[in-house]
């Protein structure tokens, strides 16, 4: 019998890999998106237009309660990997009430749909390393106490607790993984590796003359989307439900990745880049680096990427959009547009 999983977020870079490795081991994969998505797939589906024929969709909204139930109560799944939010942490900081609304509470209706009508399915929750905010001590393991310091690391400090609460209370096989950044060519614009990357493309191609950044130097333990989810999977593997880092254990600096980036096109990131002040946090996390000895122990997962080979990988993407001049375009998160 193959079994079912449920991707929540399966749009999204995370859920796009996930996706594709359950398929690859024989999964049969199914995915909540939002209704317009379904109505504008051309649009909304880059990311797994290529799987559309092997998975099946649902609609439903994090936001409705109702809509979760419905789907729950019409397919048995053995796994869910509940990946989707409002992921972007600087848009928490403008909007911080409907960030916690979807995060905190579509956190909850999944769990609470899980508990009304399928106990024993495996629940994955996307923990974030933003949970540790401002470090108390480096680096970051699991027993690591938390110090949020945006909506967004407080919304998933919130689904953290809920997730071990469900857990505990209700006897459900619950987890979080608590990864640290990842990122890869299927990165959103919005976030700064591929906002350097995509820029470091149009700029060789003559297509921007620079790029404007906030902190340069927030540091970040950087690692690929496409190890990251093998990990997901293996949590739910286990004999026990319980909470895993997921890192590299290297930090690089933001002014790094721009370095590497930039040279590997030939270029000095120095004569490009400019400081904007709007991109700056209310409040920044500075630091972060993670210890996952746990999760190599027990899982056991290691990344196959190193830093470099993701830079790499991602401006080498980027460069071949721009030569293809393929969809979707960077240039809709122009400096005018402020992303
Ligand atoms: O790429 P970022 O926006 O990612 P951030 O805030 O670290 O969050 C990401 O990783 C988390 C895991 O730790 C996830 F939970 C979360 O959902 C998301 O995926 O920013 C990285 C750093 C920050 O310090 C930011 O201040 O880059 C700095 N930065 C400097 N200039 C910028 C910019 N970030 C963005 N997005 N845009 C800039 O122009």
């Amino acid at each position: 019998m193959k079994k079912k999983a449920l991707i929540t977020g399966i749009t999204g870079q995370d859920g796009s890999y996930l996706a594709e490795y359950l398929l690859g081991i024989g999964y049969e994969v199914h995915g909540l998106v939002r209704r317009v998505a379904l109505e504008d797939p051309q649009r909304r589906f880059t990311r797994i237009a290529h799987l559309l024929g092997q998975l099946t969709l649902h609609p439903a909204s994090l936001e409705s309660y109702p809509s979760i139930f419905h789907v729950m109560s019409q397919h048995h799944f053995d796994e869910c990997y509940h990946l989707a939010a409002q992921s972007f942490v600087a848009e928490s900081f403008r909007d911080g009430f409907s960030t916690m609304n979807t995060n905190i509470n579509g956190t909850h209706y999944m769990l609470a749909a899980l508990r009304e009508l399928q106990r024993t399915c495996r629940f994955y929750f996307a923990g974030s390393s933003e949970m540790f905010g401002k470090v108390r001590e480096s680096p970051q393991n699991e027993t690591t106490p938390f110090h949020p310091r945006s909506p967004y690391g407080i919304s998933k400090v919130a689904g953290f607790d809920l997730t071990r609460n469900y857990r505990e209370a209700y006897n459900m096989f619950c987890v979080s993984g608590i990864l640290f950044n990842h990122e890869g060519p299927r990165r959103g614009y919005e976030f700064v590796t591929r906002k350097i990357t995509s820029t470091v493309a149009q700029i060789k191609f003559g297509r921007a003359n620079e790029l404007r950044l906030g902190n340069l130097d927030a540091k970040r333990d950087w690692g690929h989307a496409k190890d990251y989810v093998r990990a997901m999977h293996l949590m739910l593997q286990r004999d026990a439900p319980d909470d895993y880092v997921i890192a590299t254990g290297e930090t690089h600096t933001v002014r790094q990745f721009c370095e590497l980036a930039f040279s590997e096109v030939g270029l000095n990131y120095e004569e490009y880049v400019r400081i904007d002040e709007y991109y700056l946090r209310p409040a920044e996390v500075d630091l972060l680096i993670g210890d996952s000895t746990k999760a190599r122990r027990e899982l056991p997962w290691q990344p196959e990427y190193t830093f470099r080979e993701l830079v790499s990988e991602m401006v080498k993407a980027d460069l071949a959009s721009q030569s293809s001049r393929g969809l979707p375009s960077p240039e809709i998160f122009s400096q005018a547009n402020r992303p």
